[in-house]
């Protein structure tokens, strides 16, 4: 899945695709490049981003949903209001990715269950403004299998087929970097939850986080700048893909659509 964050502050690519014509050319350069999803966002999840209006929200995403629509991409929006979803899915948008996995809108469940379309589950605790204040976890691992499975049954009670779901710990979402590494190294315990309808396939969004440029950086004061950890994204895009991810989200396609072909190729000799 490649990236086109359609705002003007995204962490790392914030203004560069802001323009719809940018953001369109973009998008066909991200598919040339080995994606098989486009996922065009209008509104900046960054920590400590302050949300955007829903007309504000529709005006950046809606000429470029449509454009890469019509030229035969399979595009994702990247939304937590039902209304932008609902608009998206009009213009030709064939998944819904919502990083609040359906608690920022209540009516993103019921329109998930009648569009029937794929929906992306993601772990949230609350708004970007101050998530990472919520970043208190005992059992990190345990405690986001647990909210997950308590929202992939009250989606399946609002009558979402669980066919349709797809699975994300969302990673640096109320998360500190040592809950981002846990949660990594121990993928499978997400996508199999405890709830019917698992395992589900598994999306991954590490690419460029902050926590792989701390990792890299020569100190915690002095981290790694994200344009300079795409290689390290793609370290994790094999990781990730070798122990079960079904999806990663990047910004930089190629070198991890390699990474994912190359994962492909090893796991078929694990299982004959
Ligand atoms: N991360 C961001 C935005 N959308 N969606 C999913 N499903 N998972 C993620 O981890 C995720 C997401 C923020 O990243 P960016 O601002 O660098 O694009």
């Amino acid at each position: 899945m490649g990236v086109i964050n359609v705002t003007p502050d995204s962490f790392s690519d914030g203004g560069k695709w802001f323009g719809a014509d940018d953001a369109i050319g973009h998008g066909v350069e991200l598919a040339n490049g080995g994606a098989d999803i486009i996922d065009v966002g209008g509104e900046s999840t960054r920590p400590g981003a302050v949300r955007i209006s829903q007309e504000e929200e529709l005006r950046r995403i809606v000429p470029v949903v449509t454009a890469l629509a019509q030229a035969g991409l399979v595009v994702s929006i990247d939304t937590m209001r039902a209304p932008v979803a609902e608009v998206a899915i009009g213009a030709g948008a064939k998944l819904v990715n919502d990083v609040s996995g359906g608690l920022a809108d209540k009516g993103m469940a019921a329109l998930i269950a009648s569009a029937k379309v794929p929906y992306v589950v993601m772990h949230w605790r609350g708004p970007s403004s101050d998530m990472q204040t919520r970043a208190v976890y005992a059992d990190v691992v345990g405690e986001v299998a647990a909210e997950l499975s308590a929202r992939v049954r009250a989606l399946i009670a609002a009558g979402v087929d669980p066919e349709l779901l797809i699975v994300d710990p969302g990673l640096g979402f109320a998360k500190l970097p040592a809950h981002n590494w846990a949660l990594l190294s121990r993928l499978a315990e997400i996508s199999r939850l405890p709830v019917p309808g698992a395992p589900f396939p598994l999306l991954v969004g590490a690419s460029r986080k902050r926590f792989i440029g701390r990792l890299l950086g020569r100190s915690a004061e002095d981290p790694r700048p994200f344009e300079e950890c795409d290689d390290a994204t793609v370290a994790l895009t094999a990781l990730a893909a070798v122990h079960g991810a079904w999806c990663v989200r990047v910004h930089a396609v190629p070198g991890n659509a390699d990474a994912v072909r190359i994962a492909a190729r090893w796991q078929q000799e694990l299982s004959p």
